[in-house]
């Protein structure tokens, strides 16, 4: 289970300076205190000690750009800087690429100060911050990784007798229900087919494109793993190189595959206490499908070296060599620089330390690493998005609001559901909470905690054996937040196929709206848990994002295809013109007309066309098409050139779904028919 960093508010910094003040008997002292103290926008708690953060004018950090290591030419900083030995006063963030575009959102304007970790941290900070020209002091908050727990599972040990019927020849694929859930109970109990991200229809139109290219923030990424290495981004510059050179001049010597922004240097995932985290959200997103071996990926390819590209922003690193905000802004800016479109993130720091405070969320909006966020998404890396999208972990706390960075109004942050369809014990949910995937969750049976209700991805480090080869369940908002990521991915490849182009918001749009509902049944009494509680779901109603992601659904909103749900459990009767227009337009359906290929995958017993709606029952959840014939302007269609309606034909998807919800009269209550 994943734990997030514990950040204090920097209200209490205030507060606590004034408390100390009051005792003091000069109000000008009170003042300039108070006024400094506000600058500080974090706590000390968990900090780097030996370094500072902070944001100057433009005036001053136009000076001290070309100033010496240790020297920044402005006279009070000089002087801190004496005071406090400092060993080097360097920018953020690397001016050596884009510098000019960077310099016009005022990102040169970051500065660290290092200095003897023996010198008072909180002393310094407000030494700093006393500074005019000084506008922003931060601690260096270290990144806490989420706790991964792996249960592995050699791949070669599952029966795969059953992979016949997936669509690729990865032998662990039917371990994946989360990605293609048949509801089958030795998985987990509670198991329902199509609880998944419906990936199966989207990949025959598309399984991903080497030019999509996401940056995993996380652990170093096995970056030679058997089932990762097809699909690596490399700097091919640095790979034909030589060592301990920065081959390619981009500031960072031999970042191959990514780079490591916690310790400077290659991308590692062999240290003591690295956990695998990182490799099992890039498996989710981009391991190599149709390879033979262990499992898929959800932008994966077809086995033909087709899949989207991934690379390593590395920020956690061994137990606790992780980096800090300055160097995680770093690792973002760095995403950005080498291309990434997608930023995959699955961590944050905890919810209810900033919950309802306003004041402290605006002063946060100035932190290092929300201005880095904010880079990438202003950065065009891929030809069908006019920027970056940023997909965060909702949390696992279990808490009503999403973690931070994530819970910020731009940012996509991912719920989590098991295989049940319902939502996962540890989830956060409510606040600032935008889509659901599915993240698994351990389940008790027979008084023994079972992995396989989790997400199944690959995974590296000192304790698989060959340490490029491992798989394992693990389970939360971590492995949720790839699906959507991978998923997204796979609508820009999309996109790229038909020559689309999107927004961000536009996309986000598609994104958060290409989504299953969760059906009231779902949040109705309590379900039990492996940690021994249980959930009331009533808890979790309306407040886990916009519903489920779903792949088809998405590839079909940017095709511009409207999709109509309906009901494999109830007969369905479907009007059309609901889904084609708004109240008022005149527009009756004339006709249908449904292919061989969908009556099989729906399992369509009976159709007919009756009262101008069609009447569908389905036996199987899947997906297919239907044309559908409907007279515009008027009731009837003319012929020649007599006056009378305008005979128009549309293309519908239909999604067969046991869960979709109908009202009085059959009609599927929920639709995208806006599209
Ligand atoms: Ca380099
Ligand atoms: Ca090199
Ligand atoms: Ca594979």
């Amino acid at each position: 289970m994943n734990k997030y960093r514990f950040l204090l508010i920097s209200l209490a910094a205030i507060l606590m300076a004034s408390c100390v003040e009051d005792n003091l008997s000069s109000p000008e002292v009170n003042n300039e205190d108070i006024a400094a103290a506000k600058k500080i926008i974090n706590t000390a708690a968990n900090a780097d000690s030996g370094t500072l953060i902070f944001y100057v004018t433009e005036e001053c950090a136009s000076r001290i750009e070309n100033a010496e290591v240790t020297r920044s030419g402005m006279t009070e900083l000089d002087l801190l800087a004496m005071e406090i030995e400092a060993s080097a006063i360097k920018p953020v963030f690397n001016l050596k690429v884009n510098g000019d575009e960077k310099r016009a959102r005022g990102m040169h304007r970051w500065y660290t100060v290092d200095f003897p970790s023996t010198v008072a941290l909180e002393d310094a900070a407000m030494k700093l911050a006393k500074i005019d020209y000084v506008e922003t002091v931060q601690y260096a908050g270290k990144m806490q990784r989420p706790e991964a727990k792996p249960i592995m599972v050699d791949p070669a040990t599952i029966s795969s007798t059953r992979a016949d019927e997936y669509p690729f020849n990865d032998p662990a694929m039917p371990m994946q229900w989360h990605y293609i859930n048949k509801g089958r109970q030795s998985l987990y109990p509670g198991s329902i087919e199509g609880e998944d991200i419906n990936v199966e229809p989207a990949w025959k139109l598309t399984t991903g494109r080497p030019e999509v290219v996401v940056a995993i923030v996380d652990e170093g990424v096995c970056y030679n793993h058997v089932d990762l290495e097809a699909n690596m981004h490399v700097n091919e510059a640095e790979l034909n190189g030589e060592d301990n050179v920065d081959d390619d001049n981009n500031g960072y010597v031999d970042d191959v595959y990514g780079y490591n922004f916690g310790l400077g240097g290659r991308v590692s995932y062999m240290r003591d206490g690295d956990q695998g985290h990182g490799t099992h959200v890039a498996g989710t997103i981009a391991a190599v499908n149709n390879n033979g071996v262990g499992v898929a990926g959800v932008a994966g390819g077809s086995g033909n070296g087709d899949g989207v590209r991934i690379f390593s922003a590395q920020i956690f690193s061994g137990k606790e060599d992780h980096a800090n905000y300055a160097q995680t802004a770093a690792a973002i800016e760095y995403s950005a620089d080498r291309g990434a479109c997608i930023l995959q993130c699955s961590w944050g720091f905890e919810p209810n330390a900033i919950q309802n405070d306003n004041e402290f969320q605006n002063d946060h909006r100035y932190s290092v690493e929300y201005e880095a966020i904010e880079y990438f998404i202003s950065k065009k890396n891929c030809a069908a998005l006019d920027g970056g999208l940023v997909i965060f972990a909702a949390g696992n706390e279990g808490q009503p609001i999403a973690g931070y960075p994530g819970a910020y109004r731009n940012y996509l942050a991912v719920t989590a559901f098991a295989p049940d369809g319902l939502p996962a014990y540890y989830t956060c949910y409510d606040k600032g909470c935008n889509i659901s995937a599915p993240g698994g969750e351990y389940f008790l049976y027979n008084n023994s905690i079972q992995s396989t209700g989790c997400v199944y991805s690959t995974v590296a480090g000192p304790n698989v054996k060959p340490a490029n080869e491992g798989y394992a369940y693990m389970q939360g908002t971590s492995m949720a937040c790839p699906h959507v990521s991978g998923v997204a991915a796979l609508g820009l490849s999309y996109a790229l196929d038909l020559g689309k182009t999107f927004t961000v918001d536009q996309f986000k749009a598609l994104l958060t709206t290409s989504v299953n509902a969760f059906p009231d049944s779902a949040f109705q009494g309590y379900k039990d848990h492996a940690e021994g509680g249980s959930m009331n779901l009533a808890s979790y109603r309306n407040k886990m994002g916009t519903g489920k992601i779903d792949a088809y659904r998405l590839l079909m909103a940017i095709r511009g295809v409207s999709c109509v749900p309906v009901s494999t459990k109830e007969t369905n009767y479907i009007d059309f013109s609901k889904f084609v227009g708004k109240d008022g337009l005149e527009m009756k359906v004339a006709d249908y007309d449904i292919s061989e290929d969908t009556i099989e995958a729906l399992g369509i017993v009976f159709d007919q066309f009756t009262s101008g709606k069609v009447v569908l029952q389905c036996s199987k959840a899947g997906v297919g098409t239907i044309k559908v014939g409907m007279i515009a302007g008027g009731t009837m269609e003319g012929s020649g050139i007599i006056t009378a309606g305008m005979r128009i034909e549309r293309e519908f998807a239909l999604i067969a779904r046991p869960d979709v919800e109908t009202d009085e009269n059959g009609n599927p209550i929920k639709s995208d028919g806006w599209l």
